[in-house]
């Protein structure tokens, strides 16, 4: 798919004023118009028994665009042989034309959450071609002209980039990952046809393995439209070489997609992780904006009560950007800021740096480097951080700096609030500390 320009663009930007850390005023706008103003979509997935009340009305208000979670997986609709059950996924898609959304359907061919008649069936490779092709035919015509975008096949890599021996690449090879794309085009030629796997993020072995698959596929004339990265981050880890991974795709002639978006932390969460999230979160978005072919983000569950991440991490989550109340979290505003008009795209705009100049029993003095690595001058900044071992400030200069508990936080003042493109300011402060003086856990700039 391309970018989507419509009025609302004008519109926005005339009715926001930048303000600190880009436009904050932004943060009022619906996440959908902000990202249609920018020519992405804005998705989220979704459980859909649970579309009534404040979860649907903020499903409806912030995205247009839903991924059923679970409701469109082969397991779900069709637990038996030519059976299929489609109550779930019907919800989904009714839901999404009933409030002008867009629909993502996940998945068609996925090692996990199979029907075990599938998993543990003894197959041929003709009759589990059969099989497969089948049930693509079947789900996707269903869907036609419904359905937007497919994830045709889900994670067939394994880590170092080689193809996964699920059943299909055991038993098929490679040749699967072809026939389920003709299948689905064959289907429904309007729907834009994605591969879609973690940890293909940044550049590595496993989103190597994932270029060279996808132009062998594209070299064999199969109708693969785009790739998706699901983006199952953890705090502080957004990869630097994001955007130029996802370029490098889109250099190939095809879509890309964040299509799973989420940030874990060890819980529980602080005003410093959660400030760490809301950076990371605009990181990824600044990401998709500066690839021209970046269809557009989802995030894996726009609430933490609706996120997969403290059931398969224990002790992590606070992953999305909305709580367990449906509050919006800072991860929200990183959002929102990144995608309001006149944020530029590409790499994040600050970066902190934290060292101790001197130290002598009880106490110390500090300083934080902030730099501007972006490509607009920076109009206001925030530096936070966490210390590990009861450090406390006691006096600051050149920043306001206010601490509660573990958790700091350093603003500009009003003069030292401009940083050019390429340029720094330096803060410094005097603070207590007792039995060891180790450096912060958390460290963000935003
Ligand atoms: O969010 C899904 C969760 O409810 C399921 O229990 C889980 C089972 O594996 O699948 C989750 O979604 C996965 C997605 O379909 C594919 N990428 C990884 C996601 C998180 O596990």
């Amino acid at each position: 798919m391309f970018r989507r320009l419509t009025a609302t663009a004008a519109l926005l930007a005339a009715a926001l004023t930048p303000t600190l850390a880009g436009t904050a005023s932004a943060a009022d706008a619906p996440l959908r118009e902000l990202a249609d103003a920018r020519g992405i979509y804005l998705g989220t997935a979704v459980t859909g028994g649970k579309l009534t009340g404040a979860y649907a009305d903020t499903a409806a208000a912030q995205f247009d665009s839903v991924t059923p979670g679970n409701e469109m997986k082969w397991g779900s609709v069709e637990p038996v042989r030519g059976q299929y059950s489609w109550t779930g996924a019907d919800r989904i898609v009714d839901f999404a034309e009933a409030h002008g959304q867009e629909v993502r359907g996940h998945t068609l061919v996925w090692h996990s959450q199979l029907p075990s008649w599938v998993e543990n069936g003894t197959w041929t490779p003709d009759a589990l071609r059969t099989v497969m092709t089948d049930h693509v035919t079947t789900e996707v015509s269903r869907y036609k002209g419904r359905v937007d975008h497919w994830d045709v096949v889900n994670e067939p890599l394994n880590e170092d980039g080689t193809l996964r021996r699920s059943v299909f690449g055991a038993t098929l090879g490679e040749s699967y990952v072809a026939d389920a794309f003709r299948a689905a085009r064959a289907a429904d030629p309007a729907a834009k046809l994605y591969v879609n796997d973690y940890s293909t993020d940044g550049i590595g072995a496993k989103s190597d393995g994932m270029y060279a698959l996808v132009k062998r596929l594209l070299a064999q004339g199969v109708p693969i439209d785009g790739v998706g990265f699901q983006a199952h981050l953890i705090l502080g880890q957004v990869p630097s070489t994001m955007e130029a991974n996802l370029r490098r795709f889109a250099d190939l002639g095809v879509d890309v997609a964040i299509t799973e978006l989420d940030i874990r932390m060890t819980l529980p969460a602080t005003e410093a992780k959660l400030a760490r999230q809301k950076a990371d979160y605009a990181a990824v978005t600044r990401a998709c904006l500066a690839v021209t072919r970046c269809a557009g983000l989802t995030v894996w569950g726009f609430t933490d009560s609706d996120s997969w991440i403290p059931d398969f991490f224990p002790g992590e989550g606070a992953a999305t950007p909305y709580d367990e109340n449906l509050s919006p979290k800072p991860a929200r505003a990183g959002i929102a800021e990144a995608l309001a008009p006149g944020t530029p795209p590409g790499p994040a705009g600050c970066t902190a740096a934290y060292t101790v100049q001197s130290q002598w029993g009880g106490g110390f003095t500090g300083q934080v480097t902030v730099r501007n690595t972006g490509t607009a001058p920076l109009t206001g900044w925030r530096v936070v951080w966490e210390y590990p071992a009861g450090q406390r400030i006691a006096q600051a200069w050149n920043a306001t700096v206010a601490q509660t508990g573990t958790a700091v936080t350093a603003t500009n003042l009003p003069y030292n609030g401009t940083v050019p493109a390429g340029g720094s300011v330096t803060f410094g402060f005097n603070a207590s500390w007792a039995g060891s003086n180790p450096p912060p856990t958390v460290l963000g700039c935003g």
